[in-house]
């Protein structure tokens, strides 16, 4: 006879169960930059830091920024407070944030301007502060709460070190891509191998999930969205899983419209992160069939609110219900977002009744 599961068997956390393929009566739920500056608690602690790099540096203050909205809301998976250019800054590039633009990197646009990076290798030299980030988390987390590292995907943080800023178009980087091939894939490689230390060490650290962020995927088209978005996603996945069997890992390639359809199964990622460029149905019935999703309520509701906000919430809780979903934004939520539109959103999701 088989033995009974012992009464006292923990019951597994809810995005893991979604990440492992179960559908949900509830999905799980958390938020793209869940912890930012349209919380008053997140611009305290940011003003104690001093800035924003010194807030990511400083293990007890990006541990307790991480914390804020989990205990404001209750959220099932808390993402570690990091930054996707702290990898370029290890890596030697020089990193800044000026105050109400944004980041700015030096820039690279050759060979010379890739020989001059660092090996991969030396990346936690300045990194260390984000494991012991990760392990105060681990520690101080609710038992229910899911910890998710992060990382940028190599187009992406490829972009930023080319153009040393955010672009519209991400032009430089496409130039480097055409212009000096040998130099570009070069770099694309440094920033993969670095990555996969990083994540690896987040992992050790305690990150329960790792998510990659690949927020100008949608700008690469053709063979261009398969070398560079997708081959890089699947090798950074399957080192992970090499070294940490078993590791959910969740990718998200940005308006990648028809490109979102098999990444999962190309890639080996766990669940695909939808953004709102694409219908809930849509994805339901084109990504979702092959497993997990996240996603994917436009971040505007967070700021609009009201009746609005509850009936795109119920809908893509509807659209994804019966299939695995983890329920997020389809991109960040921006500093302008109401706090109480945040609460209304989560007590939509979890009284929703089909
Ligand atoms: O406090 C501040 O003023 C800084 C705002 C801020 C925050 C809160 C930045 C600057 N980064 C972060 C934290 C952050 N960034 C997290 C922490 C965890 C959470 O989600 O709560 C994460 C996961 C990121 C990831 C990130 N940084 C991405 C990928 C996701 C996305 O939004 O597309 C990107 C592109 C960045 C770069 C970056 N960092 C910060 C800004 C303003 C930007 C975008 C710059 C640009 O493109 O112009």
């Amino acid at each position: 006879m088989p033995a009974a599961a012992p009464a006292s068997a923990p019951v597994q956390k809810t995005i893991l169960r979604a990440l492992a393929g179960e559908t949900l009566a509830t999905p799980p739920i958390w938020m793209m930059r869940q912890a930012g500056r349209y919380l008053p608690e997140y611009r305290a602690t940011r003003a104690q830091a001093g800035d924003f790099l010194s807030l990511c540096y400083n293990p007890e203050l990006a541990a307790e920024v991480t914390l804020q909205p989990i205990r404001r809301y209750g959220f099932d998976a808390a993402i570690l407070f990091a930054d996707i250019l702290l990898v370029p800054q290890a890596l030697g590039a020089d990193l800044w944030f000026v105050t109400g633009e944004g980041p700015r990197l030096s820039t690279i646009s050759d060979q010379s301007g890739f020989d001059a990076l660092k090996p991969a290798s030396a990346i936690h030299d300045t990194l260390s502060p984000i494991y012991e980030t990760v392990k105060i988390l681990s520690r101080e987390l609710p038992a229910e709460t899911t910890l998710i590292g992060f990382a940028g995907a190599p187009w992406t943080v490829a972009t930023y070190m080319i153009a040393g800023r955010g672009t519209p178009d991400q032009g430089p980087a496409h130039a480097m891509r055409e212009g000096a091939p040998e130099a570009f894939d070069a770099l694309i490689a440094r920033i993969t191998e670095a990555t996969i230390d990083y994540l690896s060490m987040q992992i050790e650290a305690g990150a329960e999930v790792v998510k990659i962020f690949d927020s100008w995927a949608g700008s690469l088209k053709g063979d261009a969205f398969r070398r560079y978005a997708l081959e890089p996603a699947r090798e950074i996945t399957a080192a992970l899983k090499a070294r940490h069997p078993g590791i959910p890992v969740i990718a998200f390639p940005r308006e990648a419209g028809e490109g979102y359809i098999g990444f999962g199964r190309a890639t080996g990622a766990d669940c695909v992160a939808i953004d709102n460029s694409v219908s809930p149905e849509w994805a339901a019935e084109h990504v979702q069939k092959d497993g997990c999703v996240q996603g994917n309520l436009a971040s505007s509701h967070m700021v609009t609110g009201g009746q609005a906000l509850v009936d795109d919430t119920q809908r893509v809780v509807r659209a994804f219900h019966k299939g695995p979903h983890i329920f997020n934004l389809g991109h960040g939520i921006t500093p302008d977002a109401d706090p109480e539109n945040v609460a209304l959103m989560i007590e939509t999701v979890r009284n929703f009744r089909d």
